[in-house]
């Protein structure tokens, strides 16, 4: 996945949409699906996946930690390409149709089938532990600085 790092940190920017429905509900990690037409805008170089990275809610919100998944799900094994972001942090209220803006900072991993959703979770779990600590790291502190995140600057 070398080749991959000249695409990152990659900046990209659109409406939150009604995603599958199952993020808390059956796994309690929520995420917020981007509409198709960011995903379908997505550069291909941007390779299926589990990445890291910092995102913002609207024009009020503040820069969190969050970790997406890029692809379709094996696991679920969907039908569409998603792109689906989880924050790491706690919102007291849902935020759809809000302007979400992510840096993909970082890859973790493909995208993986699994046996139980129990084993799901404990990767997510897992790529929750290993975000929070990459992004302390001051070249991804940088990324969160962007003018991207105070301006209308970025990608799609
Ligand atoms: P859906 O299948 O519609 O994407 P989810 O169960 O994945 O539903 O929940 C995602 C929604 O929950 C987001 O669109 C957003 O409105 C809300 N939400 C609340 N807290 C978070 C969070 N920390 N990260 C991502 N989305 C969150
Ligand atoms: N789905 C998979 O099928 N395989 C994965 O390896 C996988 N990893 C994920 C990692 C993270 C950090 C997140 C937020 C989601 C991941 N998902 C994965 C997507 C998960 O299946 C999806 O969020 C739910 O299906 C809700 O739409
Ligand atoms: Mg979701």
């Amino acid at each position: 996945m070398q080749n991959m790092k000249s695409i990152l940190p990659l900046y990209v920017k659109g409406k939150v949409v009604k995603g599958f429905g199952r993020g808390s509900k059956s796994l309690g990690i929520p995420t917020a699906n981007y509409e198709q037409s960011v995903v379908d805008k997505l550069p291909d170089q941007l390779k299926a996946g589990i990445y890291f990275g910092w995102a913002k809610v609207g024009n009020q919100g503040v820069v969190e930690k969050c970790c997406l998944s890029l692809g379709w799900n094996p696991y679920f094994k969907n039908q569409v390409k998603s792109m689906e972001t989880h924050i790491i942090h706690n919102y007291q209220e849902d935020f759809y149709g809000s302007i979400l803006k992510v840096c993909v900072a970082g890859h973790i991993r493909d995208e993986q089938n699994f046996s139980s959703i129990d084993e799901l979770k404990i990767a997510i779990e897992n790529d929750i532990q290993f975000t929070l600590k990459e992004l302390d790291k001051p070249e991804m502190l940088e990324y969160k600085n962007n003018n991207f995140f105070m301006t209308e600057n970025g990608f799609a």
